[in-house]
């Protein structure tokens, strides 16, 4: 860990008190932060940085924004939870609206991403044997080597990677890895009449924004359609603009069987996800099957309302697009020897970071840091560059300065 004599006093403070009570289940960069508006955060120094995480992607319509802020101050005052043995006022609205925002018949509302991925998996297994008629305890759910979809035991199940998976047995059966992108590999497994369905991410965020070949998708989809096995889009990083269209599923006009939501539904307020499905696979859970203390809470509901039309009236996805190519060109035109890849689509990007140093993409961020942008590495020499949709042109110009500046310490 950085030596904190270089943190100033506050910071340390801070640090100390985490590092004292707090269990010790990540390693951020030692930065405390107690501020933020659209794309910038400030630590307890007063110091402002650009944020080029996002929150994972939670945080697209930018830090504490007018509008969502407002709708969570004022529905806090009115209704914040009624559970579901009671109706509430909002929870008809927010279905009907999200329902038409991406043209589903039906919302399950959640609360984090992971709780959003179980339920699908909950779905797809019960469509499997009550429609599609596999025999009872026999579904298999396909999914992708290098696949990331929460840290719940069942989901870890199935991970490829070993820091999420090490030492957490036994591991919940029903599950097999393909390879992500490649179309032979899960043509191979739809070969089997348990497959239920395939759980799949747009673009792998974790794994280090793994943009899959053009066409994968929409193949993927079409060979999930032949085969009676449901396609279950994971957009939870992915979707709502970050890619540069409302969905990355949209890019190549697949409409997933089960989509699912979290992170920017709420715009980085409270934890809101969802899964959207039409009837047939919907209706499988019946009442009393499946539910959640908090899921559709009234205060969640409105939030979600408010986070969905940022997106739409912002043009958010637009801006993605725009400003995400745009990034994505300066940093190849700074042509820098340490810098072996530049990826992603939309405002979801990574850089790669070649250099005999294993921990240069540590380093990098720790120089980054100092210079004003906020970036953490993923899986070693990947670095995301994920930043608020709500970035300007010139902002972008001035980040890519501090990122050429900072290049300069990787000796
Ligand atoms: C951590 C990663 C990102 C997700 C996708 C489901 C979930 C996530 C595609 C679960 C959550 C978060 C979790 C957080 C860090 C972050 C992350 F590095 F872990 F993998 F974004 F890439 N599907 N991703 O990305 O949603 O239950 O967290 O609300 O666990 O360290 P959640």
């Amino acid at each position: 860990m950085l030596s904190t004599s270089a943190l100033s006093p506050l910071t340390q403070q801070f640090l100390e008190k985490e590092e004292r009570y707090g269990a010790h289940n990540y390693h951020p960069l030692p930065v405390v932060l107690n501020r933020g508006k659209g794309v910038f955060v400030w630590d307890v120094d007063g110091k402002r940085y650009y944020d080029f995480l996002s929150a994972y992607s939670a945080v697209n319509q930018g830090h504490c924004h007018p509008v969502i802020t407002e709708a969570l101050i004022e529905q806090a005052q009115k209704l914040t939870l009624t559970s579901r043995a009671f109706h509430s006022d909002l929870l008809g609205e927010f279905a009907a609206f999200i329902t038409a925002f991406f043209g589903y018949d039906k919302v399950l509302p959640m609360n984090s991403g992971v709780e959003a991925v179980e339920t699908a998996l909950k779905l797809a297994r019960k469509w499997a044997y009550e429609v599609k008629g596999i025999t009872e305890n026999k579904a298999k759910i396909l999914v992708c080597s290098e696949n990331f979809h929460g840290r719940t035991l069942n989901v870890i199940s199935f991970s490829t990677d070993p820091s999420s998976r090490a030492n957490f047995g036994p591991y919940m059966p029903g599950y097999e890895v393909v390879e992500y992108n490649n179309i032979n590999s899960l043509q191979q497994a739809l070969q089997d009449d348990n497959v239920a369905a395939l759980l799949i991410e747009p673009i792998q965020g974790e794994a280090g924004v793994v943009v899959p070949d053009e066409g994968y998708l929409s193949k993927a989809s079409a060979l999930c359609r032949e085969a009676q096995v449901l396609f279950i889009a994971d957009e939870i990083q992915t979707g709502l603009a970050r890619t540069g269209k409302m969905l990355a599923c949209d890019d190549e006009d697949v409409r997933p069987d089960i989509l699912i939501l979290g992170k920017a539904l709420s715009g980085g307020t409270l934890p809101v996800s969802a899964v959207l499905a039409d009837d047939e696979i919907m209706l499988t859970i019946k009442p009393g099957e499946h539910g959640s203390t908090y899921g559709g809470n009234p205060l969640a509901c409105k939030v979600a309302i408010a986070a969905l039309n940022v997106l739409r009236d912002e043009k958010l996805a637009d801006n993605a697009a725009t400003q995400g190519r745009y990034l994505r060109e300066q940093l190849v035109d700074l042509q820098h020897p340490n810098i072996s890849e530049v990826r992603g689509k939309g405002l979801l990007n990574a850089i790669v970071i070649g250099h005999p140093n294993k921990d240069a993409a540590w380093d990098l961020c720790l120089e980054l840091k100092e210079n004003g942008l906020l970036a953490k590495p993923t899986h070693g020499d990947k670095i995301r560059f994920a930043p608020p949709l709500v970035i300007t042109r010139s902002q972008v110009d001035e980040c890519v300065d501090i990122i050429r500046r900072s290049l300069q310490s990787l000796s």
